[in-house]
């Protein structure tokens, strides 16, 4: 990888400014800082100033990740003159508000997933967004998960046919931070703050990764929900993050209702006729931060597991039958999406490089006047999904369709 130094030729800066500084604000920072250390782009990001409520502790993640100023009022960072894109790492009941001020304010907008709360933020930021679209600006939805570079590979590969017409998509997305019935009930398991629980926190990314690799709808859902432990010890103080915050919480603290679900599993269709098999849990004991997913066509499949990212498994059908069958694809090629900024063939990436990537995307879209995906309408379709698995969940499975987004 070829490091560059900023130099009088180097590209015009691009003030990032960012709102939240806990676990989504420190990965997106990691990207910021990178992104044009490894990838030529028209624009030069620039780590403005970062956003918090807490002035301690905004000034000192402003100083670990490398931010030049700390604001303690999201408003005054949205103002500043050198901010010209606002990245939103809170949790969902801010993200309309700040999303919807920065746009109106003339200002680029990354946002995390899920995009909001409830269908009509959604609405309302991405009829903010068509607005600005008209001014110039670019709005964008942090779904980090399509930038891992074999799932943009495996969406290449459908997307050229090489699966035929799709028949299924299995998607799961599993953890096991909830399972101890004494684990704090932090803001994550409020539905004020986070919308719902596994199904909009993992939930969204596998509708999207789904949506995004098939490139096609869900159309309707069945699904089941459930919230298996309802009371937890509540917490002495806020905590932003998964882990419980030391010695706040303990087993004889006064409990409290958790208002989201632990876990959904639902089917759908998609636009083609496809049938789909989601599952969304922080109740699967054993397993951290799994997504697996599963796409069978009449030509061939795709098999994908995050615990192996670097790795794609393809079979194409039409190989003779004693011959066929899944084989792995290292994706770590300069052909593969991203790679070609990144290491010789076989040296891995991770997790971590999503957010270089998606920061690289939202970067080359600004500088080519193009709209960056996922959009906000993405994001709104996303949300609609995640709406029609809940009224389906209240009325015990029965299909819902889902409201289309034009
Ligand atoms: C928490 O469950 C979480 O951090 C999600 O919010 C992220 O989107 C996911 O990538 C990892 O897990």
């Amino acid at each position: 990888m070829e490091q560059r130094d900023s130099d009088a030729t180097a590209p015009p800066a691009l003030g990032v400014g960012m709102v939240g500084y806990a676990f989504m604000g420190a990965a997106h920072s990691q990207g910021w800082r990178n992104v044009s250390r490894v990838f030529d782009l028209p624009l030069r990001p620039v780590l403005a100033a970062i956003a918090g409520r807490d002035a301690g502790a905004v000034s000192a993640a402003a100083q670990r990740h490398g931010w030049a100023a700390a604001e303690t009022d999201w408003r005054a960072l949205i103002a500043r003159d050198d901010v010209q894109l606002v990245d939103i790492c809170t949790p969902g009941d801010s993200h309309a508000e700040i999303a919807i001020a920065a746009l109106e304010a003339g200002k680029h907008v990354l946002c995390e997933k899920p995009l909001a709360n409830s269908v009509a933020e959604a609405e309302a930021m991405a009829t903010a967004a068509e607005a600005a679209r008209a001014r110039g600006q670019v709005a964008m939805v942090g779904f980090n998960y399509r930038r891992v570079p074999a799932l943009s590979y495996a969406r290449r590969l459908i997307a050229e046919g090489r699966l035929g017409t799709l028949r299924h998509v299995r998607v799961s997305y599993l953890q096991d931070w909830l399972v101890d019935p004494d684990f704090p009930l932090t803001w994550r398991l409020e539905r004020e703050h986070a919308g719902s629980g596994a199904l909009g926190d993992l939930g969204a990314h596998i509708v999207d990764l789904a949506q995004y690799l098939a490139g096609e709808p869900v159309v309707g859902v069945s699904a089941q929900t459930e919230t298996f432990v309802r009371e937890r010890p509540r917490l002495a103080a806020a905590s932003a993050g998964l882990a419980a915050p030391s010695g706040q919480a303990a087993t004889g603290a006064p409990r409290g209702p958790v208002t989201v679900d632990d876990a959904a599993v639902f089917t759908g269709r998609l636009a083609s006729g496809a049938l789909a098999a989601f599952e969304a849990s922080r109740m699967a004991s054993g397993r951290k931060n799994q997504l697996r997913l599963e796409i069978n066509g009449e030509r061939g499949s795709l098999a994908f597991d995050l615990e192996r990212l670097n790795e794609l498994s393809f079979h194409d059908h039409r190989e003779p039958a004693a011959t066929a069958g899944f084989r792995r694809i290292l994706v770590t090629e300069a052909e593969h999406p991203y790679l070609e900024a990144w290491w010789p063939p076989g040296h891995t990436l991770g997790y971590e490089h999503t957010f270089t990537h998606q920061a690289r995307d939202l970067v080359v879209a600004i500088g080519a006047g193009t709209d960056p995906s996922p959009s906000f309408d993405d994001g709104l379709r996303v949300q609609r999904v995640l709406a029609a698995v809940e009224e389906s969940a209240r009325k015990n499975a029965v299909y819902t369709p889902v409201q289309e987004v034009p």
